[in-house]
């Protein structure tokens, strides 16, 4: 049977939420995916090459799908649920992902609360405008002018740039990134200082008659917020930021008269305080009344992709949550860890690795990563193009469908079949077929967004990195790139400097941090400012020195909370 015009969402954990579709037997970028529009990155074609694991392994020997799962049946039998831990990542997007965490809710596994990704900034926007939903898409489009606040959005979103790469771009980003190099304006801030900026950026709105009256006005709380903005002296607020007047002046003049929209990203929100600063930005964005879509575009950040439907795959009936950024695996007898890679991704690496040799970790995924080192029980999951699923998008509102183009190797599961499977040894109820969770999904449409209210923020207390930083600190900058997404595919592991270090291209150094320590390579460019330093997501060493902490409000990782210290090793 011709596979041709079969479509496969892409699975991986990135804004775009790309197309693909099989011409001539050929995987293509699909051209009627709106976002997608007929291309597909070196990840996706990275994923399609991956090494998949094709044999399950106990204590690293091969063993047969059968056998594994037989252990894993007794394993489970024979521990008692409190004492296990079901930990997800996201390496696989698609909703039947999730079928899996059912079970273990059932089970009455301890289950993970939190995000290491976008939580804080989540949160802060859920506290201003009740959802975090993006506007439409097609709104980006009608923007003359696009603010990009810490999001390398012409890399970790690139389908999406791509469809507005013309347009006028303001960056505020401490890391030259290619999008700071495609703006007519790039304001280079020292991080953790952008709800300053925000307050900075509102006074200077102010004073010149830039602000949304009509907005401000139909919300109360807009008032208290400008009495925020005004407590501080002006000069205070540059010195703090390390952004000139001379540049804020520009940035009004470029958005003067001009439809504006915000692309927000991760970059703003790794910090303790991540859900007030981002409720700061969009308390900002308010202001100017780039909420108001008969005047401008509208602010994109990571949205809910959940928004809107109803959960297909229960979960209630778990009663213990850890969070994720801080999670003890040594604390569980068992821990089942699905589609994710914590040895890298998670903070504090040292920390994870002694807590994983302290259990039974099985591990369900595509590909041997560098948790699957620590665990005892693998389960090869069947790869991306085996499976149906859909894919919501968290960038955008346009869905992505997978169909099933290949069979799974003997000796694979799908996630949906291993919950199956478990749910009838268990003798659980309740698991939705995969065909209904599927339709339900392909068949409901969530209606646009329109918020009732906004709330302001009318006071914030921030801790400032700037003022626990000594002489010889920098700050600890971790982002994403190109050619990786997170700890898959093509890995960096250098560490960037500023040439003002007075380091040497290629010395080896060790950096320190609160944390912990780790040696790097040292690779230079002018695009690190002077006083931070940047590892890529993804660096195997880089989270050896990040704080297994949780942030305010969201039980999320706070990944740049930290300061680091150099030493020539
Ligand atoms: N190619 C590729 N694409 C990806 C990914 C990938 O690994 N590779 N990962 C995917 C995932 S999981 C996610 S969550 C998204 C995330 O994508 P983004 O939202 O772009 O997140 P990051 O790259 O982590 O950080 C964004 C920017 O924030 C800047 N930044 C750091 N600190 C600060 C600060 O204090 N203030 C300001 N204003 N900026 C700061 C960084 O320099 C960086 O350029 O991308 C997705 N897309
Ligand atoms: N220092 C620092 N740390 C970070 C970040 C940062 O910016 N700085 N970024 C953070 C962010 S935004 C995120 S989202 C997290 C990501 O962290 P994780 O969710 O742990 O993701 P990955 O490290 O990419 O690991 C994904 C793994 O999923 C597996 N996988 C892929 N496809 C499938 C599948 O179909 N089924 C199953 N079962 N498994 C599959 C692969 O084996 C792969 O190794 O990392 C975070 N860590
Ligand atoms: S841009 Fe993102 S969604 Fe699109 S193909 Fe690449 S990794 Fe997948
Ligand atoms: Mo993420």
């Amino acid at each position: 049977m011709s596979l041709d015009n079969k479509t496969i969402a892409c699975p991986l954990d990135c804004y775009d939420t790309c197309e693909a579709i099989v011409v001539d037997g050929k995987i293509r970028g699909n051209k009627g995916h709106f976002p997608t529009d007929g291309k597909l990155c070196a990840n996706f074609v990275a994923c399609l090459k991956s090494e998949y694991l094709q044999t399950p392994l106990y204590n690293k020997q091969n063993i047969s799908l059968s056998k594994v799962l037989d252990i894993l049946v007794q394993k489970l039998k024979n521990t008692e649920a409190k004492n296990t831990l079901f930990y997800k990542g996201s390496g696989n997007l698609g909703v039947m992902q999730s079928s899996l965490k059912s079970f273990f809710a059932k089970y009455g596994s301890t289950l993970t609360q939190g995000s290491l990704c976008d939580g804080g900034g989540g949160e802060g926007i859920k506290a201003t405008r009740g959802e975090v939903v993006n506007p439409p898409l097609e709104n980006l489009l009608t923007a003359d002018v696009i603010i990009v606040w810490g999001r390398n959005f012409s890399v970790t979103s690139s389908h999406m740039y791509n469809l507005v790469k013309d347009k006028t771009f303001i960056t505020i980003d401490p890391i030259k990134t290619h999008i700071a190099k495609n703006s007519d304006l790039h304001l280079a801030l020292n991080p953790k200082t952008d709800y300053e900026l925000a307050l900075l950026l509102t006074r200077f709105a102010y004073m010149q008659d830039m602000e949304d009256e009509e907005f401000c006005q139909r919300f109360e709380t807009s008032e208290e917020f400008f009495d925020l903005a005004k407590s501080r002296p002006i000069i205070s607020y540059e010195e703090a930021t390390g952004v000139s007047l001379e540049d804020v002046n520009r940035f009004f003049e470029i958005i003067e008269n001009k439809k504006v929209a915000l692309v927000l990203g991760l970059g703003v929100q790794k910090y303790y305080e991540g859900a007030n600063i981002t409720r700061c930005i969009d308390s900002f964005a308010a202001f100017l009344g780039l909420h108001n879509s008969s005047k401008h575009s509208g602010v994109w950040y990571l949205s809910n992709s959940m928004y809107g439907y109803e959960k297909q795959f229960d979960t209630t009936s778990s009663l213990e949550k850890e969070d994720v950024s801080q999670v003890d695996f040594s604390k569980y007898e068992l821990v089942f860890i699905q589609g994710a890679n914590p040895v890298v991704s998670a903070p504090n690496t040292r920390r994870v690795i002694e807590g994983l040799k302290n259990s039974f970790v099985v591990f369900m995924g595509t590909t041997y990563n560098d948790t699957c080192e620590y665990a005892d029980l693998i389960i090869p999951s069947c790869s991306f193009l085996q499976k149906e699923d859909i894919r919501l998008s968290y960038g955008h509102q346009y869905k992505a469908f997978s169909n099933k183009i290949d069979e799974p190797s003997t000796n694979t599961i799908s996630e949906y079949d291993l919950t199956k499977y478990l749910f009838e040894i268990f003798g659980f109820e309740g698991l939705k077929e995969q065909k209904e969770v599927l339709e339900y999904y392909k068949t409901t449409d969530i209606k646009e967004y329109k918020f009732e209210n906004f709330e302001f923020i009318d006071d914030i207390e921030i801790e400032h990195l700037y003022e626990q930083k000594l002489e010889n600190e920098y700050y600890f900058i971790t982002a994403k790139q190109k050619k990786s997404l997170n700890s898959s595919f093509k890995i960096d592991n250098y560490l960037y400097l500023n040439p003002k270090s007075n380091i040497k291209e290629g010395s080896r150094v060790k950096l320190r941090s609160k944390y912990g320590e780790a040696s790097f390579e040292v690779k230079l460019t002018n695009d690190v400012k002077p006083n931070c330093v940047l590892c890529y997501a993804g660096n195997k060493k880089a989270n050896y020195l990040t704080p297994y902490k949780s942030d305010e409000s969201s039980h999320s990782a706070m990944y740049q909370e930290v300061l680091v210290s150099i030493e020539l090793s």
